[in-house]
C-alpha cells in the first residue's frame, strides 16, 4: 500500500518535470526570440498557425464566445495544452525514457516548422525554438534523472527495511551508491531553480518583445510632417557602377553599432527631452515640440571609430531634423560650457564639444527620420543626435534623451574611462568598393570605384595608385555637399597577375589623408588603403 502511494507520488513530481521543462523550452525560446528573431515566439508563432487552419465557422463561434477576448481565449487554450502536453511527457519520460524528450522534440519541431512557414521570418528564426528544445530536454532529462535516483533509493532503502530518510548509503543492483534524501533533494533544487528561472525570464523577455513590437506598431504608423525644405541631390550625384556603395545606403544595410543588448522600445507619446546643467533654465521637450520646430532634411554620412581601413561602419542617409543649436537656444547655454553629454534612455553617453552643436556652419541635428521614414528602432527612434564630422561615439547618440550643458573638465561620457578619446573629430578617409578584395576580376577595362568622406570639410580629390605607380586623380561623383561622401571611380586596364590599388583623397582644406596607420583606439584608424587585385 505504502509503495503504490509513493510511485502515484512520484507521477506527480514527474508531471512538475515536464511542466517545469516545458517552461524553460518557451523561455530559452522567448531570450533568443528577442535577441534574433521577434516573430519566432513557438507559444505565438502556434498560436498564429493555429488562427490560420481553424475553418471559418469555428472562428465565428469562438468571436461569438469570447468576443475581443478570442485571441486570450485561444492563448489560454494553448498555455492549457502545453501544461498538459508538459506533464504527459514529464510522466513518460520518468517510466519510459526517452519518450518525454522525444514528446518534447517532436513539440519543438513542430513550432519551429510554424515558425519558418510563416511570411517574413527573419533567417534565424529556427534559432529560438531549437535552442529551446535543446535546453528544455536537457533540464526534463536531469529531472527526471534524480527522480529515479530519489525513487530507486526507497526501494533499496526498503528492502533493507530502513526508514525513508535514511542516512546510510545504499548499494545499488547497478553497483552505484545512492544515498537516500541525496537525490530527492537535487531535484527539488533544480525544479526550483529551473521552474522559477524560466518563470522570470520567460515573463520578462516576453513582456519586453510585446513592448518592441507595440513601439514598432506605433512607429509604422507614424505620420511625420513634411520638412520645410530638402536637400538638392545634384545631377550626376550617384555613379552607376557595379559593386560601388549606394549614394544613400538603405536603411536595412545601414551599419549598427552600440552597447545595446535589446534595441530600447519607446513610446513618442511620453519621450521627453531634457536640457539641464550649466542652462539658464532646464527645458523639457516633448517628440511634438521637436516636430513642432519644423523639420528640415539633411543628407550626412556618419562614420564609427571603429572603421578599420576599407572597413564598412560607415553609411550615408538623408535624415529629417532640427538644428541641435536652436534646441540649445531654448535652455539658453551658460559661458564657461564646453561640452554637452548627450545620454540615451540605457544610460550611454557621449561628449560633444559645445562649439560643434552651436555652430552657425555646422549642421548639428536632432533626427526624427532616416532615408524617409521615422528612425529605425535600432537606429534611435524616436529622436537620436547626428554631427557632421564627428565619430558616432562622440555625437551621434540614440534614444536620446538629455541633453547636459557641462564641461570636459566636469564630466565623462561612455567610452572616455574605457580608452578613446573624449574629444574625436573623424579622419577623412577612401575606400575601394570594386575590385572586391580577394575576389579574381578578368582582365580588361574595369572600373575601380568607391567612395571617399571628410564631412564637415568636403572631399577635394581622391587619386589611386596602381602597383606603386603614380598618383592619378579618380573622377569624383557631384558632391551633395561637404558632409555626404562622394563615390569616385577611374578606368583600369588590367593585365592578368596580381597587383596593388591604393586609394587616397585630398580634402577642401588641401590636407592629404594621413599615410600612417594608425589603429581605431584611442581616436580612430588611419591610413591609406592598400588591396591586393587578382587579375585572370
Ligand atoms: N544610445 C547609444 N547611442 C549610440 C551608441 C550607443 O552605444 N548607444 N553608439 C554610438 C556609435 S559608437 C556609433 S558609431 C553610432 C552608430 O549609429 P548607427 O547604429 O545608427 O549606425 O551611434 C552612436 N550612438
Ligand atoms: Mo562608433
Amino acid at each position: 500500500m505504502a509503495q503504490r502511494s509513493s510511485g502515484k507520488r512520484f507521477f506527480v513530481w514527474a508531471a512538475l518535470a515536464g511542466v517545469i521543462g516545458g517552461g524553460v523550452f518557451l523561455a530559452t525560446a522567448e531570450v533568443f526570440a528577442l535577441l534574433f528573431a521577434r516573430a519566432a515566439s513557438p507559444i505565438f508563432a502556434v498560436g498564429g498557425f493555429v488562427i490560420d487552419i481553424v475553418p471559418q465557422p469555428f472562428k465565428e463561434f469562438a468571436i461569438a464566445t469570447f468576443g475581443e477576448y478570442d485571441k486570450i481565449a485561444l492563448l489560454a487554450g494553448l498555455g492549457l495544452a502545453v501544461l498538459i502536453a508538459s506533464a504527459i511527457a514529464g510522466i513518460l519520460q520518468l517510466v519510459r525514457p526517452p519518450l518525454g524528450v522525444i514528446a518534447l522534440v517532436i513539440a519543438g519541431a513542430l513550432s519551429t516548422a510554424a515558425i519558418v512557414t510563416r511570411a517574413a521570418v527573419a533567417p534565424l528564426a529556427f534559432l529560438p525554438p531549437v535552442l529551446g528544445t535543446i535546453v528544455g530536454s536537457f533540464i526534463l532529462v536531469l529531472l527526471c534523472r534524480r527522480l529515479r535516483g530519489w525513487r530507486e533509493s526507497l526501494v533499496g532503502v526498503r528492502a533493507d527495511e530502513k526508514s525513508e530518510t535514511a542516512a546510510t548509503d545504499v548499494e545499488m543492483s547497478d553497483g552505484e551508491t545512492i544515498r537516500p534524501g541525496f537525490d530527492r533533494r537535487r531535484f527539488f533544487v533544480l525544479a526550483a531553480v529551473a521552474g522559477a528561472s524560466a518563470l522570470i525570464v520567460g515573463i520578462t523577455a516576453r513582456t519586453v518583445s510585446m513592448a518592441v513590437s507595440s513601439v514598432e506598431a506605433i512607429r509604422g504608423a507614424l505620420k511625420l510632417p513634411s520638412p520645410k525644405s530638402t536637400v538638392p541631390v545634384p545631377q550626376g550625384a550617384e555613379l552607376d557602377i557595379p559593386g560601388l556603395s549606394k549614394l544613400f545606403t538603405p536603411n536595412k544595410d545601414f551599419y549598427r553599432v552600440d552597447t545595446a543588448l535589446t534595441v530600447p522600445s519607446i513610446d513618442p507619446e511620453t519621450w521627453r527631452l531634457v536640457i539641464d546643467g550649466m542652462v539658464d533654465q532646464r527645458v523639457e521637450m516633448s517628440f511634438q515640440d521637436i516636430l513642432d520646430m519644423g523639420l528640415d532634411e539633411y543628407a550626412i554620412t556618419l562614420t564609427c571609430v571603429s572603421n578599420e581601413v576599407g572597413g564598412e561602419l560607415v553609411g550615408n542617409a538623408k535624415w529629417l531634423g532640427v538644428p541641435l543649436r536652436d534646441v540649445l537656444k531654448k535652455a539658453g547655454v551658460k559661458s564657461g560650457a564646453d561640452m554637452v553629454l548627450s545620454r540615451s534612455v540605457d544610460g550611454y553617453t557621449a561628449s560633444t564639444p559645445l562649439a560643434a552643436l552651436t555652430d552657425d556652419n555646422l549642421d548639428a541635428i536632432l533626427a526624427v527620420a532616416m532615408n524617409g521614414e521615422p528612425l529605425p528602432l535600432e537606429h534611435g527612434f524616436p529622436v537620436r543626435m547626428v554631427v557632421p564630422g564627428l565619430y558616432g561615439y562622440v555625437s551621434a547618440t540614440k534614444w536620446l534623451t538629455e541633453l547636459k550643458v557641462t564641461t570636459f573638465a566636469d564630466d565623462e561620457a561612455y567610452w572616455t574611462p574605457r580608452g578613446y578619446s573624449a574629444e574625436a573629430p573623424i579622419k577623412f578617409a577612401s575606400r575601394v568598393d570594386t575590385p572586391k578584395i580577394g575576389e579574381a576580376v578578368d582582365a580588361g577595362k574595369i572600373p575601380i570605384a568607391g567612395v571617399a568622406w571628410a564631412q564637415s570639410v568636403g572631399i577635394e580629390r581622391v587619386e589611386v595608385s596602381i602597383d606603386d605607380g603614380d598618383w592619378v586623380a579618380a573622377t569624383l561623383s557631384a558632391p551633395i555637399n561637404d558632409d555626404t561622401w562622394v563615390q569616385w571611380f577611374m578606368e583600369w586596364d588590367a593585365t592578368p597577375g596580381t597587383h596593388y590599388v591604393a586609394v587616397r583623397a585630398v580634402n577642401k582644406n588641401g590636407d592629404l589623408q594621413i599615410e600612417e596607420r594608425a589603429p581605431i583606439a584611442p581616436n580612430g584608424s588611419s591610413g591609406w588603403q592598400r588591396s591586393l587585385v587578382r587579375v585572370n
